[in-house]
């Protein structure tokens, strides 16, 4: 683990211009298309291999690890090219801290110094919060989106033709309303609710937090008593949007955050549940949990002022076995 120069921090980061009365409320996504099923003369963005599109992601980014996962379970790899900002913010100018590249995470396409840049060069009016995951055109030398579901949407269907042969439908269509229903039931106080809950400076708000993330995680724990992934027998986008909150929930979110009244180890199914997720060979082969760590500990000087890394072996309960085969037989066995 890097040692910080814990300089005091003069630059603000993005949350702190979104937290209203204490409460903090997220900035929309400006970008907002989709990669066209079909290559018809009329699409904007027809899907197309050979790097024409080309993805900005960062390890520690919940929304971009749930685009890497699906960009290596789909075989898209390397028909769509890939960029890693550095997990630690770091000034980006105007008093602002954000994503930046370094030695280590270079910017090969464009050569920037900072993911806003990046944004710049593509459209120079952006004012925005330059955010990962970020999908971008080389051929119209456009941002495509900025929006996590709809470039899950991209990679599922729009990509489809592209994938590797006999890779799974991840996202049937005839399963969107499960999908609309549980990503409603998940997004405001889970998948987002740890943000909240981490960034909020009122007492009574986090009490609140912290009651609706755990109903839910104890509706889910118990859905998960019952189903092997989340929309049945098979794996599935959902399992993508939730498994990716959860493996960093016990290591980050529980103590960052201060989502501490439960650890997911505990939970019986969610606990097994989130083993399974993580020891599939795509989601371990993006996991870089260590890099999670480093960026939230050291880049929300409004929590963590010192830059400590906490202490635990991020990856120690993820790898330990687990019963959902046992409990799920599947039926060729
Ligand atoms: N709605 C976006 C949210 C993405 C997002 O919030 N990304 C964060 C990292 S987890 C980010 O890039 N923040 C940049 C900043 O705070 O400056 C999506 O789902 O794609």
């Amino acid at each position: 683990m890097k040692d910080s120069d814990a300089k005091p921090q003069t630059a603000r980061l993005a949350w702190e211009d979104e937290l209203r009365s204490g409460k903090l409320e997220r900035s929309t996504s400006v970008f907002r298309h989709v990669i066209a099923s079909s290559d018809g003369d009329e699409a904007q963005y027809p899907p197309e291999g050979n790097g024409r599109y080309h993805l900005y992601l960062s390890k520690a980014c919940p929304w971009a690890s749930r685009i890497e996962i699906a960009v290596r379970l789909t075989g898209l790899i390397p028909r769509i090219g890939m960029t890693f900002v550095d997990p630690i913010f770091q000034p980006i100018g105007e008093g602002r801290t954000g994503w930046v590249f370094s030695k280590e995470f270079p910017d090969d396409l464009t050569h920037k110094a900072t993911l806003y840049e990046v944004y710049l060069h593509y459209h120079p009016d952006f004012t925005g919060k330059a955010t990962t995951p970020m999908l971008l055109d080389t051929k119209t030398k456009t941002i495509v989106s900025n929006e996590s579901k709809d470039i899950l949407k991209s990679i599922c269907w729009g990509f489809r033709k592209l994938h590797a042969p006999n890779t799974p439908d991840y996202f049937p269509m005839e399963r969107l309303p499960d999908y609309e229903s549980w990503l409603g039931k998940l997004y405001d106080p889970l998948l987002n609710g740890v943000y909240k809950v981490g960034f909020t400076t009122s007492q009574s708000d986090y009490d609140a937090g912290i009651k609706a993330m755990f109903d839910v995680l104890d509706e889910v724990d118990a859905h998960l008593g019952k189903n092997k992934w989340m929309l049945g027998d098979e794996f599935s986008v959902v399992d993508l949007i939730l498994g990716v909150t959860l493996c960093r929930f016990d290591a980050v979110y529980y103590v960052h955050f201060m989502c501490c009244k439960k650890h997911i180890h505990e939970y019986e199914h969610l606990s097994n549940y989130v083993r399974c997720f993580y020891q599939q060979e795509h989601v371990k082969a993006s996991a870089d949990l260590e890099s999670c760590k480093q960026h939230y500990f050291q880049s929300h000087h409004v929590i963590a002022p010192n830059k400590i890394v906490a202490v635990g072996n991020a990856n120690s309960s993820l790898d330990l076995p687990h019963n959902r085969e046992e409990l799920f037989p599947s039926p060729t066995n």
